[in-house]
């Protein structure tokens, strides 16, 4: 054939294979009907068991209906990456898409109940037309019955949720998608969302272990983005290259970042959260580092560090640091069983506060700034200093104040301290040299029994610690400063 001539069926209507029956006929057969398991993380389902009855117990007359969500679609049958809704997690252990859970009650507990989309196999048209559930679209996938053996719940296909009656009035949460609410005459639930709140704020041994396994990740993470400074800095690489050094590590040890990487160098460090990463990486500025990895349960690490990207802090740069480990060890000393939640925060603002009035910052008298009707302290510090973590990096969101801020910290609590000083390139209340200055300090805390302890302690919050942590991690790298 010359290279001229059209080839074979050229100028006809492109093929449809769902409508070829000979197609469907001839793909159909031949395939291998190995069953795929599935492979929840070790120990997911059975927390998971024990958070159902935990919620169970709360809420034993009603129906719950909790969702895992689905991706947005970004264009055409491109979606979003999946992640499913935590308070789905915390109750199934599953991770799948378009997934239901349905929790029944009977005398003495609930009836669990999983309605999930099953994998269009050889023989079906979806198989090969279906880009989200076919099995050639998205590989071989595990089914119901597998799904159901290994999370231990009856599992049925999520069309039977259409002819499912008696959900009116049933606590539904918010990952319950509009159309079935509406089908179903549900609203999303407050109150349920409160509760599972309330559940998920206090971790079992084996969520306690996720959070161990998130935090050391993320702790070597940190030295991975460490190592690269060197050639973040030489080759014009800039942030960019950190984020994405600490985002493939999370990937690759994890899930992936539990939030999005703030990775802040010089007159970026100050801004709260710098995802942007677009800019340079400056060897006499400070390098403020925000990064959490999310472990293959889900439960992520959410830690900060500002190290000084030459190996040396300046003056000003140790003078701020300094300032704010000691607001971040008096928040930590506050942290025990018994104390309200927010003391380790009134404790952190009282140090910052008096700090700036030192520096002659403050426009009033430390009194008048840690008053509620001042702050001006936080001009500087206009953030939170800590919060819930586990499944969700502000874990608990949908807690009230008195569940939440004005509760009474208890065992196994595990929660952020992140103080931080905050002194933009543009603000002219400072002197020039602290402009251009932020620097956060925060770690992972598990409320014990008799305390509490830093999941985080392996990373040094000193700032002799921090250089000689960064001078020691350049050093590995490939090319040294
Ligand atoms: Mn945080």
């Amino acid at each position: 054939m010359s290279e001229t001539a059209r080839p074979p069926y050229a100028g006809t209507r492109y093929p449809k294979l769902a409508e070829i029956p000979a197609f469907a006929e001839h793909i159909a057969k031949g395939w291998s009907d190995e069953p795929v398991p599935a492979a929840p993380v070790d120990g997911a389902a059975a927390a998971a068991a024990a958070h159902r009855e935990r919620l169970s117990e709360r809420l034993p007359e009603a129906t719950i209906v909790v969702a895992s969500g689905t991706a947005p679609v970004r264009n055409d049958d491109c979606d979003y990456l999946f992640r499913a809704d935590s308070d789905f997690v915390w109750l199934t252990g599953c991770q799948a898409e378009g997934a239901t859970l349905v929790m029944t009650p009977r005398p003495g507990g609930h009836d669990a109940r999983l309605y999930l989309p099953p994998p269009f196999r050889p023989g079906e048209t979806g198989f090969f037309a279906d880009a989200a559930h076919g099995e050639l679209w998205v590989g071989a996938s595990p089914g119901l019955r597998e799904w159901s053996e290994a999370l231990q719940i009856p599992v049925e296909p999520v069309a039977a949720l259409d002819d499912l009656t008696g959900l009116q009035g049933a606590l539904a949460s918010r990952s319950v998608g509009a159309e079935f609410a509406a089908r179903h005459g549900l609203e999303p639930s407050a109150a349920l969302g409160r509760q599972l709140s309330r559940l998920r704020m206090v971790k079992d041994a084996w969520e306690v272990e996720q959070m161990r396994l998130a935090v050391d990740a993320t702790v070597a993470g940190f030295g991975e983005v460490a190592r690269e400074v060197p050639r973040a800095v030489r080759d014009g690489l800039g942030e960019r290259w950190l984020q994405g050094t600490f985002d493939r590590h999370a990937r690759t040890f994890g899930n992936g970042p539990g939030y999005a990487t703030i990775v802040g160098s010089g007159p970026h460090a100050p801004t709260l959260h710098w995802v942007r990463c677009d800019g340079p990486v400056l060897p006499e500025a400070v390098l403020l580092l925000d990064m959490g990895v999310e472990a293959k349960s889900l439960y992520t690490a959410d830690v900060t560090r500002t190290l000084p990207a030459g190996g040396a802090f300046s003056p000003a740069q140790r003078q701020v640091h300094d300032l704010v480990e000691r607001a971040h060890r008096a928040g930590l000393a506050r942290i025990r069983p018994g104390t309200e939640y927010l003391d380790f925060h009134f404790a952190a603002m009282e140090v910052v506060a008096q700090g700036l009035h030192d520096w002659g910052l403050l426009p009033v008298s430390v009194d008048e700034a840690l008053s509620p009707a001042g702050q001006h302290h936080r001009r500087y510090l206009a953030c939170g200093i800590g919060h819930h973590l586990g499944l969700d990096v502000h874990d608990c969101s949908q807690s009230e104040y008195e569940d939440y801020m004005g509760a009474e910290l208890e065992p196994g609590v595990v929660m952020t301290v992140e103080p931080g000083l905050y002194f933009h390139a543009g603000d002219l209340t400072v002197p020039p040299e602290l402009r251009g200055i932020g620097v956060r300090l925060e770690d992972d805390v598990l409320v014990t029994e008799g305390g509490s302890e830093v999941l985080s302690a392996a990373l040094p919050i000193d700032a002799d610690g921090v250089e000689a942590w960064t001078r020691a991690h350049v050093a590995h790298g490939k090319d040294g400063l």
